[in-house]
């Protein structure tokens, strides 16, 4: 089989034969397909079989995989350059696009990943306030730099590691870790630490402990105590930027935060993240202020291509977040539905095109609750499905992404899988998905 051969061949070179850990499916206890094409809502594997793809890169693709206008927007740059080192008219217009979009973002710089984004943003707030501390939410990840590496959720909350190896004490002693939908722990931190605090950094949707939403009051608390103390509120938006509305959760909630980060979709499958917000703030980023930061490759010509492809379709068709609303709603209740059918007591959360089947009974309102769920039950449910062509996150800890490309008939056959799935829970599991 041509994936496991190109497996043993990762696996020599690469750790865990991936470029990102949660690729490697090791938190289903299966090998990983190498994925060879894929186009719509539909990836092909090494070997030829066919999947219903809600992973879509980890959010990016909202349109789907290699969407015409994006791919002929990305070989019309390319055949200009692929990169100059200098600034260019695609940057201008991202920034123009973005910036009324997101009216919080009045000055942006864009980056190369979500990582890049979130550590200069965090840089940049403690600079701008000569604070040390940032508090960030159990559950919530925000890439991998090293602060955000304490107590993460994603790939780190999946492999059991609360935190990672590498990461000087010093450093991890900087950010305060409170709890999702638990404006107490933000208090208690606030009021032993409140004036040495720089920022609050949140996913305002929370999608890396599995889909977790805002309970009514979380983020407009989590604005008024960041303005009682003098910190920064900085919204993560990485996942939810252009996701669950053109506008962003920001938008959704009616909650302006200091400063916004911004990945997947803006570089609509390709390395883009973001970070922008005040003005008198983005004005202490280098070359303007005193708080550096660079790279070679930030605002790459042919990346904003894909980006600016992207954006323009969803400015240009808002009934679209409709459409993906819809989507989710059919699936989600399909999925309560085929659980409800087999006595299965699950918690399924949806937000327009987001989702997540929690195996637990809920309510599921933070980490702790998440972390409730039962893996090994999931395993076996993403394996039944991957074995019927249906192709989700591997981790409970994760959320489905739905695109504008997912048809009625891939709803309805990912609604038979689930519910095939649902059946064979028990049954003895077959070893590999392959
Ligand atoms: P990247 O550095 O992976 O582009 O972005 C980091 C990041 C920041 N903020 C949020 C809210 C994120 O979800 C992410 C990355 N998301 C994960 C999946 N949940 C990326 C998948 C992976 O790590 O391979």
């Amino acid at each position: 089989m041509k994936s496991a051969d190109l497996l043993k061949r990762a696996q020599f070179l690469m750790p865990g034969g991936v470029n990102s850990p949660v690729r490697s499916f090791s938190a289903v206890g299966l090998t990983p397909p190498f994925i060879a094409y894929g186009g719509g809502s539909r990836i092909f594997d090494a070997d030829g079989r066919e999947y219903v793809d809600y992973v879509c890169s980890w959010g990016p693709l909202i349109l789907g995989h290699a969407h015409p206008t994006a791919v002929e927007a990305v070989e019309r740059a390319a055949r200009d350059g692929l990169s100059f080192g200098a600034p260019t008219e695609r940057e201008v217009e991202m920034a123009e696009l973005i910036t009324s979009a997101l009216p919080s973002m009045e000055m942006i710089r864009m980056v190369n990943s979500g990582t890049e984004a979130v550590l200069s943003a965090l840089r940049l707030a403690r600079g701008c306030t000569g604070r040390p501390y940032i508090v960030k939410f159990s559950g919530c990840y925000h890439g991998h730099s090293d602060s955000m590496l304490v107590e993460a959720g994603s790939g780190l909350a999946t492999a059991g590691t609360p935190n990672s190896a590498g990461i000087l004490p010093a450093i991890a002693s900087a950010t305060l870790v409170a709890r999702y939908n638990d404006p107490d722990s933000v208090r208690e931190l606030f009021a032993a630490k409140g004036a040495e605090i720089a920022a609050v950094i949140v996913e305002p949707i929370a999608a890396n402990m599995g889909l977790v939403p805002p309970e009514p009051d979380f983020l407009p608390f989590l604005r008024r105590v960041a303005d009682e103390y003098g910190a920064l509120l900085i919204f993560d938006e990485v996942i939810s930027g252009f996701r669950v509305a053109y506008g962003g959760a920001q938008t959704l909630y009616g909650v302006r935060p200091d400063l916004t980060v911004l990945g997947k979709i803006i570089g609509g499958g390709l390395p883009v993240g973001a970070y922008g917000g005040r003005r008198e703030l983005m004005r202490q980023v280098a070359p303007l202020g005193p708080v550096y930061q660079a790279g070679t490759l930030a605002g790459n010509p042919v990346a904003m291509a894909a980006g600016l492809a992207t954006l323009k379709i969803l400015q240009g068709d808002p009934a679209v977040y409709a459409r993906l609303e819809e989507k989710g709603r059919i699936l989600a209740g399909a999925l309560r539905q085929a659980a409800a059918d087999n006595g299965r007591r699950v918690t399924v959360h949806q937000i327009g095109s987001l989702l997540t089947l929690f195996f637990t009974p809920g309510p599921v309102a933070g980490y702790a609750d998440a972390r409730q769920s039962d893996t090994a039950l999931f395993a076996r449910f993403f394996e039944s499905l991957l074995a019927r062509g249906v192709y989700i996150a591997p981790s409970q800890f994760e959320a489905l992404f739905i695109s504008a490309a997912h048809t009625d008939a891939d709803l309805r056959l990912t609604i038979a899988a689930a519910e095939a799935a649902m059946r064979e829970l028990d049954a003895p599991r077959s070893g590999t998905a392959d």
